[in-house]
């Protein structure tokens, strides 16, 4: 299949204006990505790496545009990200069947991941007149104090590959906005939707008057890219997507600089099923949380907690469920799970059932599928674990659709189980009490970032904060203010009267 699904990038490509890098022909062989589909494991391009050199001369163009970027009125700022959301919409076909190409994510799944850049464009459209202060009252005769938010610098992205478009994107719409140059590292597995939704946005910021393309570079390589990016003194700012262990080594990078950082690290996510839940509502959220892009969302659900007067029949159904979904080829429209990404997270998914055996637990799926299809592929029916403890199994995070579930009796033991994961990204709880949503949503409740009532851990609208705390990073992004993470906090004191009052009442007079 690699040649006809090589002629369709290279149809996305042409369609999108945006050239394709060169090939294997002009670069030589070591500095090379090789861009593979998990649809069938078949090459679908090779991309050269950014030549440390290049890399270093980027740094050098975004600093030298830094300064003006800064100045340039925000609300222009803000008028380049409406023009690239128009872009976005008009290329929403092709870029989501990119995603889906390059990453193996169901199509639907794709075109959402290209709508939610849309959505964040608009977001920072608005944001761009709103990047509001505020004055607050002086405890001095004729001053105030005002407190105002001014460009951060540049800022480093790092993504992972299963959300390969949209995570940058609310990262660079809302640092572009608040005047910031960018640079970004996305996955070594996903240089092709880097290339071309980063292309788009060159397109536009080349367009202007005047040209703003140095405002933001793009490096394709490794972690030694990474590397760069977060060692790199000039770049203040790292905003890193991936797993924990990848944060903790930029966390650790950027602490003797004082480099701030965002991460938005590994998720352990989990849902709690109460006896009052509406069922039927419970299994979609459950299934959609749970297998959706394949169980490799930061966000996936990981274990269930069902009430134990509810857990036999919803086991059984959601047995049912499992059983019946459709794996397959992500293109195909009757599909709801692709393939894994890779061979290493099919052998990690298999060593996480097998340990779940060898405990005695039940585990229903999680064989491989579509082998005499897609030999170079890794399909798998996603796994149910029953079990009736929570193991350490289960409190590690393994990329894969693997739902563990497990039965409480108390609301109470069911949060702390909730709570005993070492990340704190999302959670939900399923109930139609209003005692138990509010306790669970409360301080006394989940401790993470993202907490549910009566929908699945995943699916966050840009609108919100995103992100979570402990081994997740305690980063957040996109909505809400999180804007205010990629500017620096002024606070002015105006003296307009004559005298000069010192605060705390101190005199200090000759
Ligand atoms: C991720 O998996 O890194 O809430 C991000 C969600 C998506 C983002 C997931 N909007 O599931």
């Amino acid at each position: 299949m690699s040649q006809l699904l090589q002629a369709q990038v290279a149809e996305i490509f042409a369609c999108l204006d945006v050239a394709l890098p060169p090939t294997e022909a002009e670069a030589p062989g070591d500095s090379l990505l090789h861009s593979r589909t998990p649809i069938d494991g078949s090459l679908l391009a090779c991309v050269a790496q950014t030549p440390r050199a290049e890399m270093e001369a980027s740094v050098r163009r975004l600093a030298a545009r830094q300064r003006d970027w800064a100045a340039w009125p925000a609300p222009r700022r803000g008028e380049l990200l409406r023009r690239w959301g128009l872009l976005l919409r008009e290329h929403k076909p092709e870029l989501g069947l990119l995603v889906t190409l390059e990453t193996g994510k169901i199509l639907q799944e794709g075109l959402g991941e290209v709508q939610e850049m849309i959505d964040i464009c608009d977001y920072a459209v608005g944001l761009s007149r709103q990047l509001f202060g505020r004055v607050i009252a002086s405890e001095r005769p004729e001053h105030k104090m005002r407190e105002s938010w001014q460009p951060y610098g540049i800022c480093g992205v790092i993504s992972a590959f299963n959300f390969p478009v949209a995570v940058w994107a609310w990262n660079a719409a809302i640092a572009l906005v608040c005047g910031n140059a960018l640079v970004w590292k996305p996955s070594h597995r996903t240089p092709l939707c880097a290339l071309a939704v980063h292309g788009l946005l060159h397109r536009v910021l080349a367009d202007a008057e005047p040209d703003w393309s140095a405002v933001s570079a793009l490096w394709l390589g490794h972690s030694d890219a990474g590397r760069f990016l977060v060692e790199h003194p000039d770049i203040r700012l790292v905003s890193a997507t991936g797993s924990t262990a990848m944060g903790r080594e930029v966390a650790l990078a950027c602490a003797p600089r004082f480099k701030r950082t965002i991460l938005e690290l590994g998720g352990n996510n989990a849902a709690l099923v109460c006896a009052s839940a509406d069922l039927d509502l419970a299994l979609r959220a459950v299934l959609f949380a749970a297998v959706g892009t394949a169980g490799q969302r930061c966000t996936t659900l990981r274990r269930a907690f069902i009430h134990e007067s509810i857990y036999q029949p919803f086991v059984a159904r959601l047995k049912q469920a499992w059983a019946s979904v459709t794996v397959g080829d992500p293109r195909a429209p009757a599909t709801l799970v692709g393939p894994l990404i890779d061979g290493a997270a099919f052998d990690a998914m298999q060593r996480a059932l097998d340990e779940c055996r060898a405990l005695g637990n039940r585990v229903s799926g999680g064989e491989r599928l579509l082998q005499q299809d897609f030999p170079g592929a890794h399909y798998v029916r996603p796994a149910l674990v029953e079990t009736d403890a929570q193991h350490a199994v289960m409190l590690r995070e393994t990329f894969a659709p693997i739902l563990y579930l497990c039965p409480f009796r108390e609301l109470d033991e069911a949060i702390a189980l909730n709570n005993a994961a070492s990340h704190g990204l999302s959670s939900a709880i399923f109930t139609d009490s209003l005692h138990e949503a509010e306790r669970f949503t409360s301080e006394q409740g989940s401790d993470c970032g993202i907490v549910n009532v009566n929908l699945g851990t995943s699916g966050a609208e840009i609108g919100g904060a995103f992100g979570g705390e402990k081994d997740t990073g305690g980063g957040r992004e996109s909505g809400s203010d999180a804007w205010k993470s990629y500017m620096r906090r002024v606070t002015s004191t105006v003296n307009w009267g004559q005298g000069l009052p010192l605060a705390q009442g101190i005199r200090f007079e000759l």
